[in-house]
């Protein structure tokens, strides 16, 4: 371990934690900071906030307490997005479609009590307590990038666990080919669900060995607090290397399926959001073209578009998953 946790319940970092450091807030910033003299004092601090978010934390939510991923590819080399960026340009419907529709109005949702149900086709069906379900793994720090099918792309920590971890749980029976996530569809709390946008309530799904890759991941927090509303408290999925869409907020029903579940963006525009939905600069939306992103907060006159990368840039990770399969047939 790379950390140690003292009798004031905090983790503390060591001197072997910088270089993740530079990872966490781009080494070339690192290199920068080096050459100019002033590493000492930069390095403190991203030491300090890189061994535990919570140490230098936004401070807004409470604190998630997370150690750093040990999963293959969970921790990208990029600079993090701001805090504040990641939490004012979203993407949840139920409060609204434009950008800052879920930050100003998200405040409304009730995340306490907050149960997830886990049916269909499992030996163990259950109703977890969030505060259970929290407790069923160890958090992890992971570092993804989020790649919005319209374009745009962001760098965030999350805080979570492995979502096989909850499979692994609660036993799947052998019919079980798919797992369909549903999240929250409250009228009198979210005023998007009046809208006629998606057939509510929002539903996602995946395959069952997507469900089970240790990239999955079921997330409870994001920079070392728990969710903010408008990210998709209490908790949501995030899977990396498909478009944003996929990673469902706020999520109340999970459930074991032989079908192929009917998720609501199918629904809405079948020709434009297929169930793999597997980010790829090779595989045009019919209204545009998806080989490059706009990273949010490099988006002054001067900034340069970044290229897609296959799966998100986790191709190492997850190609093997669709080995084989017509990734323009099952886009
Ligand atoms: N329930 C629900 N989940 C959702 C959405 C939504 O509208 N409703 N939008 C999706 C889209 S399009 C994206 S890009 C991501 C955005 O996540 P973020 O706001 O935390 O960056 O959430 C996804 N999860
Ligand atoms: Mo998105």
């Amino acid at each position: 371990m790379l950390i140690r946790s003292d009798d004031d319940g905090f983790i503390h970092p060591v001197p072997s934690e910088i270089t993740a450091a530079a990872v966490y807030h781009g080494r070339r910033d690192l290199l920068k900071a080096l050459a100019a003299g002033v590493a000492g004092p930069v390095l403190a601090g991203w030491a300090s906030r890189d061994a535990l978010a919570q140490v230098q934390r936004p401070g807004k939510l409470a604190a998630l307490p997370a150690v750093k991923s040990g999963v293959a590819g969970a921790m990208t080399m990029e600079k993090v997005t701001e805090y504040n960026d990641a939490t004012s340009y979203n993407n949840f419907y139920e409060f609204g479609t434009d950008k800052d529709d879920p930050y100003r109005n998200a405040k409304t949702l009730r995340t306490a009590p907050w149960t997830v149900e886990i049916e269909g086709l499992v030996k163990k069906p259950a109703r977890y307590a969030i505060e259970d379900l929290l407790k069923l793994g160890a958090q992890e720090e992971r570092i993804y990038r989020l790649r919005c099918v319209e374009g745009w792309s962001m760098v965030i920590p999350w805080v979570g666990y492995s979502l096989s971890k909850l499979v692994e749980r609660v036993e799947p029976l052998g019919g079980a080919k798919f797992v369909e996530f549903v999240t929250l569809a409250d009228s009198r709390t979210m005023p998007g669900v009046g809208s006629r946008v998606l057939d509510w309530p929002y539903v996602e799904g995946l395959r069952m060995d997507e469900a089970m890759h240790p990239l999955t991941l079921l997330s409870f927090g994001m920079y070392g607090e728990v969710l903010p509303n408008q990210n998709g408290a209490p908790v949501r999925l995030v899977v990396p290397w498909k478009y944003g869409f996929k990673s469902a907020k706020s999520l109340v029903k999970i459930r074991f399926t032989d079908r192929e579940p009917k998720t609501a963006w199918n629904k809405a525009a079948a020709n434009e959001y297929g169930f793999y939905s597997n980010v790829n600069p090779n595989v045009d939306h019919p209204r545009w073209s998806q080989a490059t992103e706009r990273r949010i907060g490099e988006d002054g006159l001067f900034a340069k578009k970044r290229k897609t990368l296959m799966f998100n840039g986790y191709e190492a990770q997850v190609g093997q998953l669709y080995a084989g399969m017509d990734l323009k047939k099952n886009y």
